[in-house]
């Protein structure tokens, strides 16, 4: 389908300031020109906006709670208009906190247009804190704990569908990083994680081919890309950088057995800083990879 990029340059989600200049780093790495040369309808609608990044401590457990609810708000419009559209919304965070507004514009799309949603989550953290248990405040921790209901009212109701998701729908890979309390909520809800030692023993030919089963016609693939589930020798720029991550090789085939299951219909990309970044290195991968979801490869397969 056609695609609509649109930024949301912000992070106040985040605990390290930097993410709110990840979508211009994704432009200068040239991510629209790269779809439209593979003959990809491709149109960035410019950026979203938001309130600024206060930058003060934790109340109840939230960082930033209404700007995160701000921002969120923002994005949710941004992705439903374009996939009323018919288009596929390609969302070039700013940090992860905005996955709870986009992915609750696709649950909701995907309830109207008779879909089923699968969301993979690809990412060095879980991303399954709350208020209770976060260790930092920082809502870029709880955006998969908010999908599933988790959370405060204004981010767990965002759409229409509440909860967004259930555990069921959602795949995480990557994972190498989960807080003490953490561990024990992911484990109760019974979320499908592919961690680092999976993909270890595994391999990630066997690990995308588990990801991907049962996906069908009606299926809807929404991709959350944290760029932190790269390793950061090769991803730099970012915030909460985790050692042991993929390697290129392997993101490449993450990569393309998406492209090749044929049902991806939403992205975000996030979590790019180029405050960290090697001339802006992190976001050129960003882009090559990218390029590979959609479907790039060496040679013509059957
Ligand atoms: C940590 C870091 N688990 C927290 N989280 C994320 O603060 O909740 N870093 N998502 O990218
Ligand atoms: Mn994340
Ligand atoms: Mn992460
Ligand atoms: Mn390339």
């Amino acid at each position: 389908p056609p695609v609509s990029i649109f930024g949301a340059p912000t992070d106040v989600g985040a605990g390290t300031r930097g993410a709110s200049m990840g979508p211009e780093a994704l432009r200068v790495a040239r991510l629209g020109e790269a779809l439209a040369a593979r003959g990809i309808d491709v149109v960035d609608t410019g950026d979203v906006g938001g309130p600024r990044n206060p930058w003060t401590g934790p109340a109840d457990g939230y960082r930033h709670l209404d700007e995160v609810v701000a921002w969120n708000r923002a994005v949710f419009d941004a992705s439903s208009a374009i996939l009323r559209a018919g288009r596929m919304p390609v969302m070039l965070g700013g940090d992860h906190c905005l996955a709870i507004g986009s992915i609750a514009a696709v649950a909701d799309h995907c309830r109207r247009a008779g879909k089923t949603l699968r969301v993979l989550w690809l990412d060095a953290h879980t991303d399954f804190n709350t208020s209770a248990i976060t260790p930092s405040g920082n809502i870029h921790g709880m955006p998969v704990a908010c999908l599933c209901g988790i959370g405060p009212e204004p981010l767990v109701g965002m759409g229409e569908q509440v909860p967004a998701l259930v555990p069921a729908q959602i795949r995480q890979v990557g994972i190498r990083s989960v807080d003490q309390d953490e561990k024990r909520l992911v484990k109760e809800h019974g979320l499908d994680i592919y961690d680092m030692r999976y993909i270890d023993e595994a391999g990630m030919k066997q690990t995308m081919e588990q990801v991907l089963l049962g996906l069908g016609e009606d299926s809807h693939l929404h991709v959350s890309f944290d760029v932190d589930i790269l390793d950061p020798s090769i991803a730099p720029g970012t915030g909460t950088p985790i050692p042991g991550g993929i390697h290129y090789r392997e993101a490449q085939l993450v990569m393309e057995m998406i492209a090749d299951s044929g049902r991806m219909g939403s992205l975000d990309i996030v979590e790019v800083n180029p405050a960290l970044d090697d001339r802006n290195s992190t976001a050129e991968l960003a882009v090559d990879l990218v390029e590979s979801l959609f479907g790039k490869s060496t040679l013509m397969r059957d």
